[in-house]
């Protein structure tokens, strides 16, 4: 007999991808990639929700008040979307959790986060696991269906899923170079990315953090990281491509 989980996950994760069109999904093998603290679980589901067109094309020379205000207002959608999915597979016996789309650090994680900025949890990892897209030359997940213009959120399943699609493995940027060269910070080297390269062979996370910290100090006058520059200029997923 055919399980439960393969009937029904994902009619239950459409009822509440909505409007359908700005969202992406697609489930991951993460067996053997996940940090200790998630060992109970194995698989995953990798969730984008589109960002708006308008408010990013008016990042393309820094951050505004509005785009600040869309990642907030993006977070809360998905949190609140990721909650509802884990709810309604619970109600069905799928054993699940999600995972936040921003950083949540205990006092004893700071440190450390703050020295490496790695956090316990990648969604990008997920996303190319589940073959929705790959990792750009500034870090960025960039999707097939909207590039680097989403915000990712995950949950993840103990138990097995259909996998639709082959992982992706390696950058499909090729020679383009533009959020390279837009980068005010200079954070990336224009290495292509594939899963042996590690972020710091191709893009330095420390100078894009006081980049941001720069931007946010600027636009807010207070401690908020906030750029966008290289989610803005990417060619792939702009509305006049
Ligand atoms: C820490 C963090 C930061 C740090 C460090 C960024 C960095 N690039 O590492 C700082 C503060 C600088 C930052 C800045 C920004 N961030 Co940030 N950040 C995060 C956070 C919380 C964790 C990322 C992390 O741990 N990085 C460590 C590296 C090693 O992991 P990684 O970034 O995931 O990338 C590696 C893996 O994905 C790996 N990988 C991918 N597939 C596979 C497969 C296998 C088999 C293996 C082994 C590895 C592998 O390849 C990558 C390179 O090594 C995530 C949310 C999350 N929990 O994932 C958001 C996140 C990455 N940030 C995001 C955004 C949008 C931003 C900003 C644009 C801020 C803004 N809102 O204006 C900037 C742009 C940064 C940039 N160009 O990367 C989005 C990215 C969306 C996208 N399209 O990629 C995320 C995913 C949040 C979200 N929920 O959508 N961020």
């Amino acid at each position: 007999m055919e399980s439960l989980i393969q009937t029904n996950i994902g009619q239950i994760i459409r009822k509440y991808l909505v409007p359908a069109e700005n969202f992406i999904y697609g489930f991951a093998d993460l067996r053997g990639l996940l940090n200790p603290e998630f060992n109970d679980f194995s698989y995953g589901i990798s969730i984008g929700k589109k960002l708006d067109d308008r408010i990013l094309d008016s990042v393309e020379n820094g951050p505004t008040r509005e785009y600040y205000e869309h990642y907030r207002e993006m977070n809360l959608a998905l949190e609140k979307i990721t909650d509802d999915i884990c709810l309604d597979l619970k109600k069905n016996r799928i054993n699940c959790v999600n995972v936040s789309p921003t950083v949540v650090l205990t006092s004893e994680e700071f440190k450390p986060y703050l020295k490496d900025l790695r956090y316990k949890f990648s969604h990008k990892m997920v996303a190319t696991r589940a073959g929705l897209g790959w990792i750009g030359k500034t870090d960025l997940f960039v999707s097939k269906a909207f590039g680097p213009r989403l915000r990712l959120a995950s949950i993840l399943l103990s138990e097995s899923i259909p996998f639709q699609n082959m992982p992706i493995d390696k950058s499909r940027c090729g020679t383009c170079e533009v959020c390279v060269v837009k980068c005010p910070a200079g954070a990336a080297n224009g290495k292509l990315w594939d899963i042996c390269t590690d972020r710091d062979l191709f893009f330095d996370a420390q100078k894009c953090r006081a980049q941001c910290g720069k931007f946010g100090m600027d636009l807010f006058q207070k401690e908020t990281r906030i750029c966008g520059i290289c989610v803005s200029v990417c060619p792939l997923g702009h509305n006049k491509s």
